[in-house]
């Protein structure tokens, strides 16, 4: 009886663990997170404990990148595999874009929805909805992540700054009211709604530049709205809510595997953290909006644990792009800055063809399978598609997520290498390359500086070449005296134009 009982556990054991041969994949995707602005890669004028436990359980990376230093094109080419400047439009998109990653392509959630994961997007989106000539807000609100891969989506449809302030779940537009329809518009003024440029006393967040146009919960937005006002977000609750569904879909597909990208709207503007951050990191808004996304780290972490699934779950924390501070509103982030470094030793910031653009926190835990400690391994974050269809046992096609490089041993620590070369992408399209010391920048027309956001653009009508070894805050241009090591990385980044 006993022998049994003991061979049918084993037995039941065996079945369970092969169920759970795959990993549960989350991605906690934080908005404009800069390479110093957590304690783990140096701050120390702010406390990121939560992050900084996932960071110790696992493999903290110095040299990974996202692939543009705006969100749109970063996220568009860690979901597709494909590098955003090869399709035009893909800059940053208003919130009445048209869905940009096509519907019949391979997508990072597709790859892991074919290998049987349950595949949930919740938070920022950025990357268009709807067909040509965007969305429809009052019906059904597709194509969108439901036709790309995801089996879930609960979204804010751009950005926090931009209208429509309504979240999407799935094809709809979350409390709704019928009999109040939502209008958008990114060109003239609709509805008669006060906007933040003839109102500016109603506002409880004023602007420092854009953002003047229609007011939603006291803060003038990046476009006109009227309509949906039972639908419309209240900035100080996001985090919980968005947190909230997170903690649901992990709940709900517990018994995996499940894919969770999680893409909070911290740090990015309006910085309006909850009242029990408010004045907590001495910092302003901007400091109490990482301990915000600290806390959402913690609470994800916290159900991990508790459904027993943080030994099967690989957990992701990167950003979509580097830090800026003014970003246009006055929320007393240059003021109170108080010497923090958002972008640690780096130069630049969002935006920038300097290194603070693309190069970001990226950690990776995964208990037992990824070492623990920091690699030095260069990292792309396009290549999480490729990485993650070698982890579930995919082959691609050559033309399947063209630029995306199966990464998986970097990724888990087994290699310290990396990538040969990254390339980065700035505002104003600027193309950069790093591959080992190197770091050059193609010569190009556009500004310098961005005097609004107080940014280093890194542009420069003749080459750029840094020695990152020597030089990591790119100071001193050394081009003039490695022609041909310039001459390597142009036809380097020329190949991969061609491509
Ligand atoms: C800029 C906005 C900025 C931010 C950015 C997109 C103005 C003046 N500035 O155009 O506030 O919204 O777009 O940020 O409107 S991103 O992280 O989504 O790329
Ligand atoms: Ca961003």
């Amino acid at each position: 009886m006993k022998r049994h009982f003991l061979a049918f556990a084993l037995f039941v054991f065996a079945l369970s663990a092969h169920a759970q041969q795959k990993p549960n994949i989350v991605i906690i995707y934080a908005d404009d997170l800069g390479y110093g602005d957590v304690s783990c890669y140096g701050a120390t004028k702010i406390k990121t404990p939560n992050i900084d436990r996932v960071a110790a359980e696992g493999l903290r990376y110095s040299n990974a990148h996202a692939t543009a230093a705006t969100c749109t094109p970063s996220r568009f080419s860690m979901l597709t595999g494909r590098y955003a400047w090869r399709k035009a439009g893909t800059g940053i998109a208003p919130g009445d874009a048209a869905l940009l990653i096509p519907t019949d392509k391979v997508t990072l959630p597709g790859v892991l929805q074919r290998a049987g994961y349950q595949t949930g997007v919740v938070g920022k989106w950025h990357l268009g909805l709807g067909p040509q000539g965007g969305p429809d807000w009052n019906h059904d609100i597709k194509p969108g992540p439901l036709e790309i891969g995801f089996n879930y989506s609960f979204l804010i449809p751009a950005t926090g700054d931009r209208v429509p302030c309504v979240y999407v779940e799935n094809h709809r537009v979350v409390n709704l009211d019928p009999a109040d329809p939502i209008q958008v518009s990114y060109g003239k003024p609709i509805g008669n709604e006060p906007t933040g440029k003839d109102h500016p006393e109603l506002l409880k967040m004023k602007f420092s530049h854009g953002h003047d146009q229609t007011i939603v919960n006291g803060v003038s937005r990046i476009g006109y709205m009227t309509g949906g006002k039972t639908a419309r977000w209240v900035d100080e609750e996001m985090a919980d809510l968005i947190t909230g569904k997170a903690n649901a879909f992990i709940e709900t597909h517990k018994k995996g595997p499940f894919f969770l990208y999680f893409s909070t709207q911290d740090i990015h503007v309006p910085r309006m953290p909850h009242s029990r951050f408010v004045g907590k990191s001495g910092m302003g808004p901007r400091g109490d909006a990482i301990l915000q996304l600290d806390w959402c780290v913690g609470e994800l972490m916290k159900t991990l644990d508790r459904l027993g699934l943080k030994q099967n779950t690989l957990v992701i924390i990167s950003s979509d792009n580097g830090p800026v501070v003014d970003d246009g509103y006055q929320d007393e982030a240059v003021t109170k800055l108080g010497g923090h470094t958002p972008a640690g030793p780096l130069r630049g910031g969002k935006y920038s063809a300097f290194d603070a653009g693309t190069r970001v926190p990226f950690i990776v835990r995964w208990p037992g399978k990824v070492k623990t400690g920091r690699s030095d391994a260069l990292l792309s974050q396009i290549d999480l598609l490729h990485s993650f269809a070698a982890l579930t046992g995919q082959k691609l096609a050559p033309q399947e997520a063209p630029d995306s490089f199966n990464s998986l041993d970097a990724l888990l620590g087994k290699d310290q290498t990396g990538r040969a070369f990254v390339v980065e992408q700035a505002l104003n399209n600027t193309l950069s390359v790093l591959k080992g010391n190197w770091k050059y920048i193609e010569p190009g027309n556009g500004p310098a500086y961005q005097k609004l956001t107080n940014t280093e653009l890194g542009n420069l009508p003749k080459p750029q070449l840094y020695d990152l070894k020597a030089d990591i805050g790119e100071r001193t241009n050394v081009a003039d005296k490695h022609p041909e090591i310039v001459a390597e990385l142009t036809t380097l980044l020329q190949s991969v134009r061609d491509k």
